[in-house]
């Protein structure tokens, strides 16, 4: 079998919260007549510059074409030189990896007629606990619309949240207050994530006045590539500290210092089943948890997270992927189902990644370019659409 064409699609999806993500679909066809799907989520972060989608696919398909998809670990390898890891969280190249490597593992399982689970080694649970994300406060007028925002996902089955901290800790603590007030128990704070934007003693001090609410775990608290600085962080908290893994060489810097207590690692940050896979082995070697963390993908870049962390040995918290939950639609022909707050991964008896795309959907949704709205830096760090309380 021999790849011959590389499609990528581009759609525009909202947010309930308002904020607007563009995420690329990508089609990998065959000489056989068979086509590998595959999904490069939210390329909506920073830095604010825009791939030319046309020069993209164009570049992926002088690389693919006349290629057998079974070679995964060399056109791994390959596409790793072409979209080089960088020390930065959100680097675009692992974005365009995931897509690629996604998209041939759901071709080779299609092929095979096999779930991708059964590549990966089988499955030891067929449901991921998650949290439904709380975005950071910037004012006291934020708090009464989060509270209703846990009201209403409660009812839905998700009990567990987390809470983006660290612009607002009076908001902060004034939401965490609520919750606990209201609805007691039976909510559960899987973690403060204070995404790298403050130095670890702030977030040390921050931490400390909003632990009594009882938070699970605590993220990024340290800014970005402060191995030490988390290290500090760690040894300075009873809880448990995560933080996302978005190169091996920082991976290797969290491990060689001691940094953590949990990686989370979701497949778009670092390149996608066989990079996560590599980076979850290796937290587990270390003697690390993992949780499966989140860009917000889509249906199909949900089920793939979901086939990763079914096949995980070292999970150990809550994880993050709630896209299909947050976006006001999605380009799956059936919805990723969550019950109890649990993500449910995809029918094992389903070939490739086991979810059927509505292509009907996809050209509704579909943008032109990639590009960027007036969006400032607090609006993309926080996922807040432009104009909202500052
Ligand atoms: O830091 C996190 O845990 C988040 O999931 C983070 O990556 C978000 O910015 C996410 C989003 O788009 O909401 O990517
Ligand atoms: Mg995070
Ligand atoms: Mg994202």
């Amino acid at each position: 079998m021999k790849i011959v064409d590389v499609q990528l699609d581009i759609v525009r999806i909202p947010r309930h919260t308002g904020f607007v993500c563009q995420h690329a679909i990508v089609r990998i066809h065959t000489d056989e007549g068979l086509t590998g799907v595959g999904e490069m989520s939210d390329f909506s972060h920073l830095p604010k510059y825009s791939l030319d989608a046309e020069d993209l696919r164009r570049t992926l398909k002088a690389h693919l074409a006349g290629r057998d998809p079974f070679d995964l670990a060399a056109l791994n390898r390959e596409m790793a030189d072409l979209f080089p890891q960088t020390m930065y969280y959100y680097e675009k190249g692992t974005f365009i990896r995931c897509g690629i490597d996604i998209a041939l593992h759901d071709l080779v399982g299609k092929a095979l007629g096999v779930n991708v689970s059964r590549l990966l080694g089988g499955r030891v649970r067929d449901r991921i606990k998650v949290c439904y994300p709380i975005f950071r406060h910037r004012s006291m007028g934020e708090v009464a619309a989060n509270v209703e925002v846990v009201r209403k996902r409660l009812a839905e089955g998700f009990d567990a949240f987390r809470l983006y901290a660290g612009q607002h800790p009076d908001a902060d603590e004034a939401f965490l207050a609520a919750v606990r007030s209201e609805f007691g128990s039976k909510v559960t704070i899987k973690s403060l994530d204070f995404s790298h934007l403050l130095d670890w003693k702030t977030a040390l001090r921050q931490t400390r006045r909003l632990l009594q609410y009882g938070i699970q775990l605590v993220e990024s608290p340290a800014q970005l590539n402060d191995a030490e600085g988390l290290r500090h962080f760690r040894l300075a908290v009873d809880v448990p500290v995560s933080e996302h893994v978005w190169s091996f060489k920082q991976l290797h810097d969290l491990i060689r210092r001691d940094s953590v207590d949990l990686f989370n690692i979701a497949l778009i940050f670092i390149g996608g089943f066989a990079a996560a896979r590599k980076a979850a082995a290796a937290a587990e070697v270390a003697g690390k948890g993992v949780l499966i963390g989140t860009t917000q993908e889509l249906g199909l870049g949900t089920a793939a997270q979901a086939i990763f962390g079914a096949g995980l040995t070292n999970l150990s918290a809550i994880s993050d992927p709630t896209g299909p939950a947050l976006y006001v639609d999605d380009i799956t022909a059936e919805p990723v189902r969550y019950v109890d707050g649990y993500l449910l991964a995809p029918d094992e008896a389903k070939p490739g990644i086991g979810v059927d795309i509505d292509w009907d959907k996809v050209e509704r949704l579909r943008d032109r370019s990639f590009s960027w709205g007036d969006q400032r830096v607090a609006n993309l760090q926080d996922r807040t659409s432009p104009g909202a309380a500052v």
